[in-house]
């Protein structure tokens, strides 16, 4: 989950929106090698298959260079929390397949990187970035676990997150976990990276690794996404099994992809969606999912007089990039050129009583158990408990049990686990602040307001295929989507005046993720503003994302 508990995180936002300076142009510091005379920065799923069909390079030299890399960056991002021990015999096993002339498709022999809340059995942790399960014996790969591996993708290590992905405390650092530490921006280090898949997003764009799955309850994906100019895609709950994943809020959670291209993300989505009987929302995708995702990627002239509009009030109005609008409006300007029929004021009916209080970001703080402003976290802070209570009793050892025991652990380890932030938030949920009834109420009036009356009446009201927001860290873009449980995804759109990728960001309706993916792509190829990361400050590691938290 990423939201706004923190008034430092605030404060960071609109000290970020004040900066107008041009980005400083400046080469990496990190200039990756060729590996084995392939150029793999920047290279996409289909390049670096015609280098193992060739037989130019092996998979497991393909790891070994990710390795390396993860080796030299890793120390200054911290975006990768542990790498696989068996990383490099799993690529000779997939080698000898394709030497045997089996290739399973796209993902064969392909690096993944995987956040730390999603369970792999095997010599890995799986820990949400946190002590108190560390040693846990998870029962069994999480479902996208198993189907990825299915696939011949090769599980490269676990990615570092915001601890419980974010909902632990009302002030916290993005990005920060007690096991991995505070992972950076790829593009400015000392900027916040975003959450809560930060490691993920941040060593995707690094070029860490090829591709990454992450995990959503509201913004997870799609904030660091944008934040580490890559795509993101946030998919429909229901469309990723979350068996296995640490769970927030069953009504929200999703599992999404990451990857430099749209091409690269299609093919994750493709391997990890599926029905499973462990999740009954699985369900709900039977005639609506798609074999291959990968067919809907398109290129600029898929835009030609496609309508998309624009949801201004509240949405772009209360957005934190609004230091960003030139860029933004030069991109929309370009998606015209490119025939792309763009309305604006396409806005939801009950925009209203979804975002009460422009700018939208301090709607979900307001104190009181009723329904209105905090109808969001009434429903994640009641299913986090039940959810996370129903994992860890299903974990074949674990030091930990309950949610209760994570809160006593936490207590008991203050030097490893406290020494920055405390747990208000997960204390809060654990003490079972809401009834079953208040639950219900804002279940449905979080249903009502997000799906039916607002993206679906959005859409159907002005006839447009989609809906063009700012992928926005803290404000109604993602929270709305997120409410909903519907897809989004997230295209680069620029560099900001820290130097640090900022995105736009594509709303549908449930299961659009066609539509989404090929509207996405034809908008990707027409801005192509994916800039490589630039890890400015990186001689200045030790200063921390905030510096009165003083994390590192
Ligand atoms: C998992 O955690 C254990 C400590 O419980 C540690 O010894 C081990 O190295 C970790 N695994 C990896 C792959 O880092
Ligand atoms: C799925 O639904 C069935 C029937 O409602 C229920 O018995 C079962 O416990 C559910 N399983 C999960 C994993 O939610
Ligand atoms: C763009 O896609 C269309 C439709 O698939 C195709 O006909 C066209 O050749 C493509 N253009 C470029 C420049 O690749
Ligand atoms: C959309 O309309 C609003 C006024 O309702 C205006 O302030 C804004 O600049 C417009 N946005 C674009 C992208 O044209
Ligand atoms: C939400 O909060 C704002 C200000 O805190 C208040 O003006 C508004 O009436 C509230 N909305 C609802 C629906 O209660
Ligand atoms: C949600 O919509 C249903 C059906 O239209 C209605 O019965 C219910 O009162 C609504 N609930 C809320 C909280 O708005
Ligand atoms: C990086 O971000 C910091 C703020 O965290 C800012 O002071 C600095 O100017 C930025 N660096 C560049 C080169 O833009
Ligand atoms: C793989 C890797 O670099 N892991 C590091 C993650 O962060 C912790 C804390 O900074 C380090 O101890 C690990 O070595």
């Amino acid at each position: 989950m990423q939201r706004l508990w923190s008034a430092f995180l605030l404060a960071l936002v609109c000290l970020a929106s004040l900066s107008l300076a041009a980005p400083t142009g400046s080469t990496s510091p990190f200039p990756m090698a060729k590996c084995h005379g392939f150029q793999l920065e920047e290279a996409s799923i289909d390049e670096i298959q015609q280098q193992l069909a060739s037989g130019k390079l092996t998979s497991r030299q393909l790891v070994q260079c990710y390795l390396d890399r993860i080796t030299t960056v890793n120390p200054y991002l911290h975006a990768v929390i542990e790498t696989n021990p068996d990383a490099l015999a799993i690529a000779d096993q997939l080698d000898k397949e394709r030497a045997q002339g089996k290739v399973r498709g796209p993902l064969h022999g392909i690096p993944i990187l995987v956040k730390d809340n999603i369970a792999t059995d095997d010599k890995m942790n799986t820990t949400a970035g946190s002590y108190a399960l560390l040693g846990n014996v998870v029962p069994r790969d999480a479902h996208v676990i198993a189907l990825l591996r299915k696939a011949g993708a090769i599980i490269l290590g676990k990615g570092n997150m915001s601890e419980w992905a974010d909902i632990r405390a009302n002030s916290y650092s993005e990005g920060w976990s007690a096991r991995g530490g505070q992972t950076r921006n790829s593009y400015n280090l000392t900027q916040d990276p975003a959450g809560s898949s930060s490691g993920p997003a941040h060593a995707v764009s690094a070029n860490l690794v090829t591709i990454a799955i992450g995990t959503e309850t509201d913004g997870s994906v799609i904030a660091p996404a944008q934040r580490a100019g890559i795509i993101g895609i946030k998919p429909t709950v229901g469309l990723t099994s979350r068996d296995g994943v640490i769970p927030e809020a069953h009504s929200q959670d999703t599992v999404g992809a990451f990857g430099k291209t749209f091409k690269d993300a299609a093919y994750v989505l493709t391997a990890m969606h599926g029905v499973d009987p462990r999740d009954n929302a699985t369900y709900a995708q039977q005639g609506h999912a798609s074999k291959d995702y990968s067919q809907f990627v398109s290129n600029s002239s898929a835009l030609k007089g496609v309508r998309i509009g624009i949801p201004w009030k509240r949405v772009w109005e209360s957005s934190t990039t609004v230091n960003q609008y030139p860029q933004l409006f030069s991109a929309i300007a370009e998606l015209r050129k490119a025939g792309a029929i763009i309305i604006n004021n396409t806005n939801l009916p009950d925009i209203d009583d979804i975002t009460p209080n422009p700018p939208g970001w301090n709607w979900q703080f307001k104190n009181g158990l009723g329904l209105d402003n905090q109808s969001e976290f009434t429903v994640v802070c009641y299913e986090f408990k039940q959810n996370l209570n129903t994992y860890l009793s299903e974990l074949v050892s674990s030091p930990v049990r309950t949610l209760s025991d994570i809160v006593k652990f936490n207590d008991n380890h203050k030097s490893i686990e406290e020494q920055y932030f405390g747990q208000e938030v997960l204390a809060q949920c654990d003490s079972s602040p809401f009834s079953y009834e208040t639950y219900i109420e804002a279940k449905a009036y979080v249903d009502n307001t997000t799906r039916a009356a607002g993206i679906d009446a959005a859409l159907k009201n002005y006839k447009v295929q989609a809906l063009l927001v700012p992928s926005d860290n803290f404000s109604p873009s993602t929270e709305i989507p997120a409410m909903a449980g519907y897809p989004m995804v997230t295209i680069p759109a620029g560099i900001d005046g820290w130097g640090v990728a900022f995105g736009l960001g594509l709303w549908g309706t449930a299961f659009s993720e066609p539509t989404l993916i090929k509207l996405g792509s034809a908008i990707d190829d027409t801005l192509k503003r994916r800039q490589v990361p630039t890890f400015l400050e990186h001689t200045a590691t030790n200063i921390p994302i905030n510096s009165e938290i003083g994390a590192y």
